[in-house]
């Protein structure tokens, strides 16, 4: 039995330990977050036509997300309803229907059961195949993001998404919108899925001190930052926290600050940005156009992160409380030329890709963080999210809850809020029964 109520204290700016090790805490999780949470399963860009597929996961549910005829996008889990064995093997591709390898049972892209080998001579008429189709699961998009949810009672993702819709709007949304570039890349770290969403969230303290030493080698306007010689003054940015846990961080005019000042792909973002931002401000106003063309690192709560600038789009997916595989693409924006796409997807690997240098940096912090809990001392120990504790703002500009400085933990306050009264809530209907306005007061304090 977990004491949620113990997890997190939300107006301390305090989490316990045990939220990166206990196994009844990642069961509360999978029922209360993952069962209840929109979660991240493809793009438009990804299975653009009738009968493309992609195959994934909904923390650890194996799911399929298949076009139809129609254009519109379904999801199933990935279980062939007869004898339980996985169904589509492959991670993507095109199909007319899917057939399971142990006994051939076959489905149409729609789910449904079509064909039963032998079915007329061994089950003689027995067998009501409309009962057996492929388990659909609930499917919402926005601005071409699919996210799935196993729960009927949830909020749509548009009211899910809720603040933080504004400003996806800013880099989804005006000109052509993104793409996202597959196939992802896959890979197992040993930590806590919590760890690296809640340093997307809101982790602009580390990029200095952590990522030094790749933040030199690569030479960008961002190096300035590396050894936190000096606080960053207080115009380099700010936080972003909203009511089901979305976040995000902002550093001012830095998109293409990671990317060598002088290298072709640095050459050719720094111009694309220098020449599209005029647009944004013209639509947007000097103040919200900026955030085009400024470095974002968010996630998506539960489990969705992205960096804008570095343009690497991550899901976290849960192996266990002690693991994760990491699934990785890369964003661009459609109406980019081919050369900078490429260039942008190659920046990408190199930093954020499997075996990219901030990927690599960060990745040991993650998994110390989650396996130093095996100390029976250590994991009834404390986290601490207090930076910026009380200097918070609401700005009608802004939507959400705003952290004043470019470095604070205001987002981690919001995503832990978020997640407290998720685990703890009877269902959707008693959060959606809250005063909405009732978590900035719980998080401002007053
Ligand atoms: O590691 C990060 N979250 C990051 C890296 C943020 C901004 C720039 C580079
Ligand atoms: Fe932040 Fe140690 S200084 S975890
Ligand atoms: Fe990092």
């Amino acid at each position: 039995q977990v004491d949620v109520e113990s997890l997190v204290d939300v107006k301390n700016g305090i989490q316990a330990k045990r939220i990166f090790w206990d196994q009844q805490i990642y069961d509360l999780e999978i029922e209360q977050i993952f069962g209840k949470c929109w979660q991240f399963l493809t793009h438009d860009s990804l299975i653009p036509n009738p009968g493309d597929f992609t195959t994934g996961y909904m923390a650890e549910d194996e799911v399929i997300v298949t076009r139809q005829d129609d254009g519109s996008v379904k999801a199933f889990l990935n279980v062939c309803t007869h004898r339980g064995a996985r169904l589509v093997a492959a991670e993507a591709g095109n199909a007319r229907a899917f057939s399971c390898t142990y006994h051939g049972w076959s489905f149409g892209m729609d789910g449904a059961l079509k064909v039963v080998p032998m079915e007329e001579e061994l089950y003689r008429g027995s067998l009501d195949k409309s009962k057996f189709g492929l388990r659909e699961i609930r499917v919402e998009s926005y601005r071409g993001l699919y996210y799935g949810n196993f729960d009927a009672q949830a909020p749509s993702l548009n009211d899910y998404l809720g603040d933080v819709k504004f400003y996806l709007d800013i880099w989804m949304d005006i000109n052509g919108g993104i793409e996202l570039v597959g196939p992802p890349s896959r890979s197992l770290l040993n930590c806590n899925w919590k760890t690296p969403a809640e340093n997307f969230v809101g982790d602009t303290y580390h990029v200095g001190w952590t990522h030094l030493a790749s933040l030199m080698a690569l030479g960008g306007e961002l190096a300035a930052i590396g050894g936190n010689e000096a606080p960053p003054n207080e115009g380099l940015g700010m936080q972003v926290t909203s009511r089901f846990g979305h976040g995000f961080g902002v550093l001012w005019d830095a998109a293409p600050a990671v990317h060598a000042i002088n290298s072709k792909a640095g050459t050719l973002y720094r111009e694309w940005f220098a020449s599209r931002k005029p647009k944004m401000v013209e639509k947007l106003g000097a103040k919200v156009g900026r955030i085009y063309g400024s470095h974002l690192n968010g996630t998506v709560f539960p489990n969705n992160s992205y960096l804008l600038g570095t343009n690497t789009f991550k899901l976290w997916v849960p192996r266990g409380p002690h693991q994760i595989e990491v699934f990785t693409w890369a964003i661009v924006e459609k109406e980019m030329p081919a050369e900078l796409k490429n260039a942008v997807v190659s920046g990408m690997n190199s930093t954020f890709g499997s075996a990219g240098m901030l990927e690599a940096d960060d990745s040991d912090n993650m998994e110390t963080m989650t396996q130093n809990n095996r100390g029976r001392m250590t994991r009834e120990g404390k986290l601490n999210s207090q930076l910026g504790l009380g200097f918070h703002k609401l700005d009608p500009d802004f939507p959400g809850v705003i952290g004043q400085s470019a470095i604070g933990e205001t987002s981690y306050r919001g995503f832990y809020r978020a997640y407290k009264e998720i685990m703890g809530a009877d269902n959707w209907k008693a959060i959606l029964k809250l005063d909405p306005d009732a978590w900035k007061h719980e998080l401002i304090g007053q």
